[in-house]
């Protein structure tokens, strides 16, 4: 019997080996080293104690209203309890002007803070439902300038949650980190790790981090490595940091047949539900 299942994993393995993108999609459990936090000192953080959004460390960019399926409203983002809440609901009466639709929210550091390399990490419980999906990254305007590398600027995903309730193997407690760059046309490019395991991701809190030196992009969960990528060069530019939510469709209506994410499972009742986050630390390499 053992023979069998070893004959079989060999198999497997080999199948493995030759189509690696076949397998990308498949989960895996972080297995790499774990972060050293005594290389790097905190350079920003924001606990989100109190009750207010702290407008001296992010904006809310208002100006972008629509977004893919939905809708994003400062409306829609708080800070309570130690946290910052990014809640998704449908508003069958629209807000700002903008129509009935999913609105959810997004917060960014951009003219308020960026930063070169270094450590990056969030400490979040994830919005449980299909059809959408939220996510910590980090953006420049380096990023839509096609010069076929990355080094000017280079969108890094270091989670994004496309998962929820796709049970096969427990798929749904997965989430994908990645990079883009030379903008978002013809000429985008990048590359993606797959899909690494956290702890039930949609009910506990879970570390996401990011290593950035010159030479690659460390991606982390919960202290431990899941990949790494230098695809297209390393951007070695500062970049400020981005916790959004997004839905999945486009021209502001939630569509099931995009992006991966299932069909949207959140009712149209005024049920909502919430990105919360305790945390953003961004720690520099000691000299
Ligand atoms: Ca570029
Ligand atoms: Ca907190």
């Amino acid at each position: 019997m053992n023979k069998i299942i070893a004959f079989i994993g060999s198999i497997i393995f080999a199948i493995a080996s030759i189509f690696p993108w076949a397998f990308n999609d498949f989960p895996k459990k972080p297995s790499g080293q774990k972060i050293d936090l005594t290389k790097f000192e905190l350079t920003w953080s924001d606990e989100f104690d109190g009750d207010e959004f702290d407008e001296t460390k992010w904006i809310d960019p208002w100006w972008i209203s629509e977004r893919k399926g939905g809708y994003w409203a400062k409306e829609m983002v708080s800070v309570s309890d130690g946290n910052l809440i990014i809640t998704t609901k449908y508003l069958k009466d629209g807000l700002n002007g903008n129509p009935a639709g999913y609105y959810t929210g997004i917060v960014e550091t951009r003219t308020k803070f960026e930063q070169c390399y270094g450590y990056f990490e969030c400490r979040c419980i994830l919005p449980p439902s299909t059809g959408m999906w939220s996510a910590f990254w980090m953006m420049n305007e380096g990023v839509f300038n096609v010069d076929g590398s990355g080094d000017d600027g280079t969108e890094v995903d270091i989670f994004e949650s496309m998962r929820y309730k796709d049970h096969w193997w427990k798929a749904g407690d997965s989430v994908v980190s990645g990079i883009h760059y030379d903008g978002y046309g013809e000429d985008s490019k990048g590359d993606s790790i797959g899909y690494y395991f956290a702890e039930n991701p949609y009910d506990e809190y879970n570390t996401y981090g990011l290593e950035w030196n010159p030479d690659e992009y460390i991606f982390y969960i919960n202290g431990v490595e899941t990949g790494r990528l230098s695809t297209g060069g390393v951007s070695d530019n500062p970049q400020y940091l981005i916790l959004s939510c997004e839905v999945a469709g486009e021209n502001g209506i939630a569509n099931a047949d995009r992006h991966g994410t299932g069909k949207i499972s959140l009712p149209q009742d005024g049920s909502e539900v919430y990105f919360i986050v305790d945390y953003v630390r961004v720690y520099q390499y000691k000299q």
